[in-house]
């Protein structure tokens, strides 16, 4: 064991008693060094948790297979404890506090003999701004390490802070045995701790990103009156230097991370935008003594969908992965490189697939289904300081200044390109009405319809029904509330194919929001909200086929009253705790659906 590097009483009382029941061999205190880090790089290659890749082609790049069943979120095994189940609320799984730690402690029991405990201190936030929150996670897993030193801010500074604040998040986790019967991700908010158990991917084990900086953190904005978001943060800078920043709230694998660092399209270069990626995932937002909003990136990572990504779809962050970047489930190449569906270059020959066997193009499995080189939800952890277009105010106190609010979601038919939204109070309503529908690539119904306000679904950690009314309130405290907007970048013809052209095109909306939000075009106005006006979307460059604008922003009242249907029964199950002030959007948007 090295030297605890702190003189807080209580976290080094926590770590101990967190020992005695998981009883790891050693421990050990993340420092945030190089030194520090390349050791336990060694240590990860020699016990097989990462391989080391081609280090002249991807340098400082790893590797890294998780089991077969644990490749993504487990929502229906991850909890919100809180004494009273209504302050969970009913869209999240519940357990009581005390039958959960008593549950979870059981597996946790021994679970790191012959293994090292690693303790991170880390910080979501630059240390000291007055947005940032201490956390420290307890893990046996070196991977876990690698990553947080990656996606969190890990190092003396927080160790100082540390020194006089009571007020961490206590974050334990363990791989334990990798076994889904015994996997456990449990918040407890009122406690401000967190235990996750029997997991190795992302999402269930990072605990800085979405159990602390979306569950937990939203437990706490409620309280202290800021937001805790799973948005994208970017800034659109103008040639005379200008710069406006929006939020985006997508669901998962919608699209946040594409549009945080788009490229301009050839036709608009002519007007010189540049583009600033302030974050792609997590948005910690308040209302500053000048009354607007003002938004930070708690990571300092992105951990994002590897299948997809390359030059066309994202050429910015193709140069990203090219260095300090985990991999996470993709194919190996025979010159230790990786490849996965949708990647550059051509389909490799042969490979070793993201389970770890050899891959061949075209094989398939006993009941004919195609293996695929890489899962579908492969990830990369890479720094955004890697990011050409990474924001020079990633590390201002302060933050930046939010003009505009968008909303999206994946809807074939339904939802227009864009529309801006009457009033805060109506965009709450929008906000959360949000639904997105499956595609043939996910389990279940084609085309279901899933609600999903905010992108929040999975990462409120309390009842929606009062996160709905925090975010009311919210628009309250404002003196110039960002305009709400919602976006839909899916919209298809009959055959199927995406009407819209998405990825970089998409800068041709964000520029028709921008004008908006500083008066500069009118909009057309229909039941549910602003369109923009013939014209006013700058298509220069952009040939779309006959008819497909006119499509794109048909907004059809009688597929509405068919979608209030579903969003009535989602509200129901709020029973009275759901904010008036949506049931009075919902009957003013069926009177003006009705109307017309
Ligand atoms: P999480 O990291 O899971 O929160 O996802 P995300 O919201 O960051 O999603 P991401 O940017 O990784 O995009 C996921 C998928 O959406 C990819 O398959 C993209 O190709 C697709 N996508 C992104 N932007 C667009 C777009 O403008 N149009 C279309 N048609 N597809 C898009
Ligand atoms: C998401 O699912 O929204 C992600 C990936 O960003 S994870 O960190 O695994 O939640
Ligand atoms: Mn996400």
């Amino acid at each position: 064991m090295n030297k605890p590097p702190t003189h807080n009483k209580k976290l080094k009382d926590w770590v101990s008693k967190m020992a005695r029941l998981c009883n790891p061999d050693n421990i050990i205190w993340i420092d945030g060094s190089d030194t520090q880090k390349q050791l336990l790089e060694r240590e990860a290659i020699a016990g097989a948790e990462i391989i080391r890749l081609n280090q002249e082609k991807l340098p400082s790049c790893f590797l890294h297979r998780t089991a077969p069943d644990d490749v993504a979120r487990t929502e229906h095994l991850t909890y919100i404890c809180t004494r009273r189940k209504l302050d969970a609320g009913p869209t999240n799984n519940w357990m009581a506090p005390k039958a959960a730690y008593q549950k979870a402690a059981a597996i946790f029991k021994n679970s790191m003999v012959g293994r090292t405990m690693y303790v991170i201190p880390f910080s979501m936030g630059p240390v000291g701004s007055s947005f940032s929150k201490i956390g420290v996670e307890l893990t046996d897993s070196r991977y876990v390490v690698l990553n947080m030193l990656i996606m969190t801010r890990v190092g003396e500074a927080v160790l100082r802070q540390l020194e006089e604040e009571d007020n961490f998040t206590k974050c334990l986790h363990s791989k334990a045995q990798l076994d889904i019967n015994k996997r456990l991700i449990l918040h407890f908010p009122e406690d401000n701790t967190i235990w996750s158990v029997g997991s190795g991917y992302g999402g269930n084990v990072l605990l800085g990103k979405k159990c602390l900086s979306l569950r937990i953190a939203s437990f706490i904005a409620r309280k202290e009156y800021w937001l805790a978001e799973h948005m994208l943060i970017m800034g659109i800078e103008e040639p005379n230097g200008h710069i406006e920043y929006i939020v985006a709230a997508f669901p998962s694998a919608c699209g946040k991370t594409n549009l945080a660092m788009l490229i301009p399209p050839e036709g608009l270069k002519r007007k010189g935008y540049r583009i600033w990626t302030v974050g792609d995932d997590i948005a910690w937002m308040r209302v500053d003594s000048d009354g607007s909003l003002w938004a930070i990136n708690p990571e300092t990572g992105f951990f994002g969908v590897a299948v997809g990504t390359n030059s066309k779809s994202n050429p910015t962050m193709v140069k990203v992965i090219q260095k300090n970047t985990i991999y996470t489930n993709v194919l190996l190449k025979p010159d230790q490189t990786v490849w996965w569906e949708g990647a550059d270059g051509e389909v490799p020959t042969q490979g070793i697939d993201w389970m770890g066997r050899p891959w061949k193009p075209g094989i398939k499995d006993v009941n004919g289904k195609l293996i695929l080189a890489a899962h579908p939800n492969s990830r990369f952890t890479a720094p955004i300081t890697n990011c050409p277009s990474a924001s020079f105010r990633l590390e201002q106190h302060h933050g930046v200044p939010i003009s505009a609010i968008i909303f999206g979601g994946r809807r074939q038919h339904l939802a227009p390109l864009v529309y801006e939204t009457f009033n805060w109070q109506h965009g709450v309503f929008v906000g959360a009405t949000m639904a997105s529908e499956r595609t043939a690539a996910q389990v279940g119904k084609l085309g279901e319809v899933r609600r999903d306000p905010m992108a929040m679904f999975p990462f409120c950690g309390y009842n929606m029904a009062d996160y709905f009314k925090h975010w009311l309130n919210m628009g309250k405290r404002m003196a110039k509330p960002p305009k709400i907007f919602h976006v839909n970048w899916f919209r298809t013809d009959q055959e199927g194919n995406f009407l819209w052209p998405g990825f970089g095109e998409n800068l041709r909306i964000l520029e028709w929001i921008l004008d908006r939000c500083n008066n500069k075009v009118g909009a057309n106005k229909t039941a549910i909200g602003f369109v923009p006006k013939a014209g006013d979307i700058d298509m220069t460059g952009l040939e779309l086929n006959q008819g497909a604008m006119e499509k794109l922003f048909e907004v059809r009242n009688q597929d509405w009253i068919g979608e209030l249907k579903g969003i009535k029964k989602f509200f129901e199950q709020f029973k009275r705790d759901l904010p008036r002030e949506l049931w009075q959007e919902y009957k003013e948007l069926l009177v003006r659906l009705e109307s017309k």
